[in-house]
């Protein structure tokens, strides 16, 4: 196998399909090789992971997974409004990843799926029979010019889209008196697309609670031309914006902040030469997000946006059938959330187990996500749709209203639900318990 890899004209051994990322030291690499190689220890690599490892052999699976803890992101909302602490929002890794793996704590660096090799960032080749990739998408915080310098200094400016800045979200909130606070939405693909205005409806609440609203104005500035994708939801959300005085701007875009005179500049998306500068005392960034560059390099595994290329009903490649995704990484146009993986991680196993079998793969992902809104310390509405942004609910009742219960499912049922069915391949979303809500036993939707 390792014989097709040539040298170049510098004597620089590359791979030729996705060349270039082939580097050269003179100490020996590590040679890698497993029937399975899941690249990504997030919430998807984890879960199949889970699912594998009991039916695998320990050397036939083997993790790919640089970072030494996990961390549970929905709860990231929270823990900027004061709500929970980082410390409780994550584990190690050793301790999330089966033990019936072998975990390479190193970075994917280039992909070489014609020859059914990973290169790591320490230089080391991994060979596979079947690949998954569950690397997900990266916030871009460089991207946005005075971006990185506000958000290092205290001004108001945070994000909660980093265990770096989340707890800066809280400290931003507590020191509000008066004054603009703006949240946005980039004008990319984000992770948890509700998380944006999600905190914006927190700030709300806390400011009414301190005594404090009237003296702020708060406005949502949207990349997107509508409040929400499913139009059930959207309604209730106009509702809420109402209720609460929250001015909502969509196809509006931060394109600059200027940390020193408190300023961020946003553009019309529909008329480029329109730009509008706001000061702020808050300003609540959600950043722009991309796959990790190691990946969208790779041009035949992605699509021209950078996503890992696949069937979005089975999951598999559409050019390397020994190849499939899960998580926000991936082609497929469903909403990019936690409990979107858990409804693909069974698709996943049952499609790569099918294949390893030398089968078609027949398992078909719908589409499923949910999101529940936080709209306050006390309320939420449990959005829950498919791929044709029809609603999709779990319960007997309808769920455009805000709730306390679906509050309390999120903060206190989520996490260990999480924690120890997901991540351990024992939670596939909620279907099973959507039928039986429903009393539809007989298989349909
Ligand atoms: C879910 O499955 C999931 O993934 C684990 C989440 O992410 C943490 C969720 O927030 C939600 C709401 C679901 C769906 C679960 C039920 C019981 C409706």
């Amino acid at each position: 196998m390792f014989s097709k890899i040539v040298r170049n004209g510098n004597n620089r051994p590359f791979i030729n399909s996705c060349r270039g990322w082939f580097s050269t030291t003179s100490h020996d690499h590590e040679k890698h090789s497993c029937k399975l190689l899941i690249v990504g220890g997030g919430t998807g690599g984890c879960a199949v992971a889970a699912k594998f490892s009991k039916v695998m052999k320990k050397q036939e699976l083997i993790v790919l997974e640089p970072s030494d803890y996990h961390y549970y992101q929905p709860l990231f909302t929270l823990i900027g409004a004061g709500v929970g602490t980082l410390e409780g929002s994550r584990k190690k890794t050793r301790d999330v990843l089966p033990d019936n793996c072998i975990w390479i704590q190193d970075k994917a660096d280039g992909f070489d799926p014609k020859s059914n090799i990973v290169k790591t960032k320490k230089g080391n080749i991994i060979k596979y029979d079947y690949l998954l990739i569950s690397v997900g998408i990266e916030p871009q915080f460089e991207v946005i010019p005075g971006l990185l310098e506000a958000l290092s200094r205290p001004g108001g400016v945070c994000s909660n889209y980093s265990p770096k800045y989340v707890n800066g979200t809280y400290e931003a909130l507590k020191k509000i008196k008066s004054g603009n606070a703006i949240f946005t939405y980039p004008n990319s693909p984000v992770k948890c697309p509700g998380a944006p205005q999600k905190i914006c409806y927190l700030v709300d609440h806390y400011l009414r609670k301190e005594g404090k609203r009237n003296d702020v104005k708060i406005t949502y500035n949207s990349s997107l031309p509508v409040i929400f994708g499913v139009k059930k939801y959207a309604d209730a959300l106009w509702k809420v914006v109402e209720d609460r005085d929250i001015n909502v701007n969509l196809r509006t875009n931060l394109i600059e902040i200027n940390s020193d005179k408190q300023e961020a500049t946003f553009q019309n998306l529909d008329k480029p030469e329109e730009k509008m500068t706001m000061e702020y005392s808050l300003l609540h960034v959600t950043p722009p997000m991309a796959t990790p560059k190691a990946l969208s390099d790779c041009k035949e595994l992605t699509n021209s946006a950078g996503f890992v290329d696949v069937n979005k009903d089975t999951l598999q490649h559409l050019r390397y059938s020994n190849v499939f995704t899960i998580g926000d990484c991936s082609s497929t146009p469903n909403s990019k959330t936690a409990a979107a993986a858990a409804a693909q991680s069974n698709v996943v196993q049952k499609n790569l187990s099918a294949v390893m079998q030398g089968e078609p793969p027949q398992s078909i992902y719908d589409g499923y996500a949910s999101c529940p809104l936080v709209t306050g310390y006390d309320k939420c509405i449990l959005a829950e749709f498919d791929y044709n942004l029809t609603p999709l609910e779990t319960f007997p009742f309808s769920q455009d209203k805000e709730l306390y219960s679906m509050y309390f499912m999120k903060k206190n049922l989520m996490p260990p639900l999480y924690w120890h069915l997901m991540l351990n391949g024992y939670w596939n979303g909620p279907a099973p318990l959507r039928k039986l809500m429903h009393l539809n036993l007989n298989g349909e939707k």
